[in-house]
């Protein structure tokens, strides 16, 4: 046993730090009036929707609805640095490739639409009219089949409507998003066990319930809003039940900063009643133990004339109880205790908390979503809520957290390589024209399609997908095989520097930014994680006068590249975005209808969840109890030296924009090169604190893949698991290892062994 202590930080989440945290990274950016005047319209009606994460905007919102990550993304929006014409003729694409993440982004807004030119080996700018001209030559010389138009969740309602448009028009359905590295798992899992694909909950909900049982999600780095909810169901009684490998500050204790009482006193509020560091994969196991406890109750409770299970619920409501209750029977606590890493008698006081409560409700993130086995995480999830009618029932529901701020937006208005889940015949009746009924590509088959040499142009709205994606190496050599390459952004990044022999760097609007068009300023709207819908108007001045919105860029490409079409009026929806409303609410008139006149209702209003009227659109008709075949969700073998790596976020990053190098609420602080590990662990493997060392992928299929320079820091862990940052950690992941059912890659649990 090594004597050194795993690192650890004794402050609650919120709280002063929080606003330590902000002047830190933007100094003198950060409390000028007009910033703070910015802030004070985040998230309100009439005002704009945070870019950070996708948590929901209550009706009852506070003077500043805003936390410590969603000011960061408004700062880091709103800096006041340039990235100009002038930077890149000082600087060539090679050079910039050598730079960091962090250095790049911190070049500030882009200014200019530029284009690549090979000669040189810099971008230049260019006008409008001969990028659009430009690129509008290369697609139409393409075949449509060898084109992706790939989505980052930012992008509002209205721009993610033409965008997919676009692509059918062209004449393909290969529209991966970010959702597909994310939450792809549940829009797959969810739609076929209680057939909506999104969560349950309404806000109300939280208010209600008496218990929240959460599973890998980190509330107090992610989606830091929903501490205030947390904070005033546990003052009430309810009581909340984590299960993370890591002991996540947020989920523990929290400060309200926006209580002034509160901040002066330093007075926390604990946030779970239970926390229970689960193995890295081990939920499923984890589940079984709970459930196996509740029907144990149950057997007890019938016996004497009770019931702990809703019957009435399972009989009318619900198909696959007997197997799953035979196998949860079947199953020996032992091989439960081994895989969850949990004792027997932590699983039956978590197990107790549910049965005790009348009114339950299932966080999950990216824990259970980014695994290998992540569909029957999220399966036996919804067993362990299903035992009890705990889905379709105020106070109840499972509850997934989003990521970007729209990215469950995006694909309730189109964006699907699925044909099946839009309604093309409407499109067709729409535009005139015959969409394309062939399955396009989600994210990881672009990339499989761009290693074969199959995929020529990628259109990317967004995002930075040769470093978000898994296996970096081989996929950073392929990417500069295709011809064209656009990209449509905010600000510099690495995807941008590893480009196509034809390549567009397209500068947008940001969201806190006035959007003027001929028709007037215009709104654009989103989605949150609780399926309701907001009108955002930025009020800024544009970062320069070249720019141009999201949605004229896509009109622009569109016209450029499209065959005239009398029903396809891309000159008057830029003027007008109240007329892409108008087809969104022709597209999909049960959530849309008078879509223009609810835009800032207070709250959002909500476009509706089938299964929260226990009407299940699943195959069956009914709602699906799953029995998994496997205890463990990692999908590879236990060996020694294989350890299953975790690669998170820390709390000064929005994925791949890196806006700082502290972790404050992890204690990990000045360099996000490092590997967690335990101290047993480290004294296994003979491991020093501060030793540099190098993680290799243990994946068994013969790819040398390999990360160097990682400082070694003790951590509370569990058994076999070790952890670090995303997204320096993705050339350790193997584009084949990934959910099975939703191809999601499993970016918590990653095969890996660790060299000295
Ligand atoms: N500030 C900020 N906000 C963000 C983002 C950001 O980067 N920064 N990203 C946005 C996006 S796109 C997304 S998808 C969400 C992501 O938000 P989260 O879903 O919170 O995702 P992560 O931070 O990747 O990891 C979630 C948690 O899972 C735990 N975990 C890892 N493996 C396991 C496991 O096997 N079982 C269990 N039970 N837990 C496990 C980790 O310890 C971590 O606490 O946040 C969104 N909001
Ligand atoms: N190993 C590992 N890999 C992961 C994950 C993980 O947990 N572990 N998480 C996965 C998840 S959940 C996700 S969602 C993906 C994220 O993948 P992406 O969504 O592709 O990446 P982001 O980092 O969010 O994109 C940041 C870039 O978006 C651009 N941008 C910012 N704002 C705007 C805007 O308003 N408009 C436009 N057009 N561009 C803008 C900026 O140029 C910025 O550099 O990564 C995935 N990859
Ligand atoms: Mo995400």
């Amino acid at each position: 046993m090594s004597d050194q202590k795993p690192v650890h930080y004794d402050g609650p989440a919120g709280g002063w730090g929080s606003l330590k945290g902000i002047a830190r990274i933007f100094g003198k950016e950060w409390d000028t009036p007009a910033v703070l005047e910015t802030l004070a319209r985040q998230n309100k009606p009439g005002g704009f929707m945070c870019v950070s994460c996708a948590w929901t905007k209550p009706a009852n919102y506070h003077t500043f609805e805003f936390c410590e990550n969603g000011a960061k993304a408004t700062l880091w929006e709103q800096t006041t640095r340039r990235c100009t014409p002038e930077f890149f003729a000082a600087h060539s694409v090679a050079e910039l490739q050598t730079w960091s993440d962090h250095d790049l982004e911190q070049q500030g807004r882009l200014t200019h639409p530029l284009r690549y030119d090979p000669l040189t080996d810099h971008y230049v700018a260019c006008s409008w009219e001969e990028t659009f001209a430009g690129i509008g030559r290369e697609l139409q010389a393409l075949d449509p089949e060898g084109v992706v138009f790939y989505t980052s969740g930012r992008a509002s309602l209205e721009t993610a409507y033409c965008y997919a448009l676009m692509a059918r028009l062209y004449g393909n359905n290969n529209l991966p998003d970010s959702s597909n590295m994310c939450h792809e798992t549940t829009s797959v899992a969810l739609k076929s066990l209680i057939g909506a694909p999104v969560g349950t909950c309404i806000h109300e909900d939280f208010s209600k319930c008496d218990a929240i049982f959460f599973f890998g999600q980190n509330t107090g780095s992610n989606s830091p809003r929903f501490l205030h909810d947390l904070e005033a169901a546990v003052k009430r009684g309810c009581r909340i039940v984590t299960f993370n490998p890591v002991r996540e500050k947020g989920l523990e204790a929290f400060i309200n900063p926006q209580n002034p009482a509160r901040m002066l006193t330093g007075d926390e509020v604990r946030i779970s009643t239970l926390y229970l560091q689960v193995r890295a994969g081990g939920d499923i196991a984890a589940l079984m133990g709970m459930i196996k406890h509740v029907l144990a109750r149950d057997d007890e409770a019938r016996a004497v004339g009770h019931a702990v299970l809703d019957r009435d619920f399972i009989g009318q409501h619900t198909t696959g109880f007997e197997e799953l209750e035979a196998r949860v029977r079947a199953e020996d606590w032992a091989e439960i205790e081994a895989e969850s890493g949990l004792a027997r008698a932590d699983l039956d006081a978590a197990a107790q908390v549910y049965v005790e409560a009348e009114r339950t409700i299932g966080i999950y993130g990216m824990g259970l979503t980014q695994q290998v086995n992540g569909f029957e995480n999220v399966g036996m999830f919804v067993n362990l809520l299903l035992l009890k009618g705990n889905i379709g029932r105020e106070g109840t529901g499972i509850s997934p957290v989003r990521g970007h701020s729209n990215v469950q937006g995006q694909r309730t208005v189109g964006i699907s390589e699925k044909p099946e889940l839009v309604p093309l015949d409407r499109l067709s009746d729409l535009f005139g024209f015959e969409p394309p009924r062939k399955k396009g590509l989600n994210t990881v088959e672009a990339c499989e399609a761009i290693l074969e040499g199959k995929v020529k142009g990628f259109v990317s709205l967004g995002g930075n997908f040769v470093r978000a994606i898994p296996e970096r190496a081989a996929m950073e050599a392929a990417w500069r095989g295709m011809r064209l390459t656009v990209q449509i952004a905010t600000k510099l990044n690495r995807s941008h520097l590893i480009n196509g022999e034809v390549a567009y760097l397209l500068p947008c609007l940001g969201r806190s930014e006035r959007d003027q068009q001929a028709g007037g300023p215009q709104t654009v709207t989103m989605e949150d994680s609780l399926s309701c819908i907001h009108g955002s108007v930025g009020h800024r001045m544009p970062a320069s006068e070249h720019l141009l919105s999201e949605l004229a860029i896509i009109a622009g490409i569109a016209k450029a590249t499209l065959p005239p079409n009398s029903k396809v009026d891309w000159d008057g929806w830029t003027d007008d975005y109240g007329r892409v409303r108008d087809l969104i609410a022709k597209t999909y008139p049960d959530k849309f209808h008078d879509f223009n006149s609810r835009l800032f209702v207070a709250g959002g209003f909500y476009r509706g969840n089938s299964a929260r009227e226990r009407i299940w659109k699943t195959k069956s008709g009914k709602a699906e109890f799953t029995t998994p075949a496997m205890l463990s969700a990692t999908g590879f073998d236990e060996r020694p030296g294989r350890y299953r790596l975790m690669t998170l976020r820390s709390n000064d990053q929005f994925n791949t924009t890196i806006y700082g190098f502290e972790d404050r609420m992890r204690g990990v602080s000045g360099t996000r090169d490092v590997l967690l590990i335990s101290p047993d662990e480290m004294a296994l493997a003979g491991l020093k604190e501060g030793q540099i060392v190098s993680l290799v992928s243990d994946a068994g299929d013969g790819v040398g893949r390999r990360v160097r320079g990682l400082k070694v820091l003790p951590f509370s862990l569990p058994r076999g698991c070790i952890a670090g940052y995303y997204p320096e950690l993705n050339p350790l992941v193997p584009l084949a290892h990934h959910d099975k059912r939703s191809k999601t890659p499993a970016s918590k649990a990653v095969p890996v062994r660790i060299v000295a």
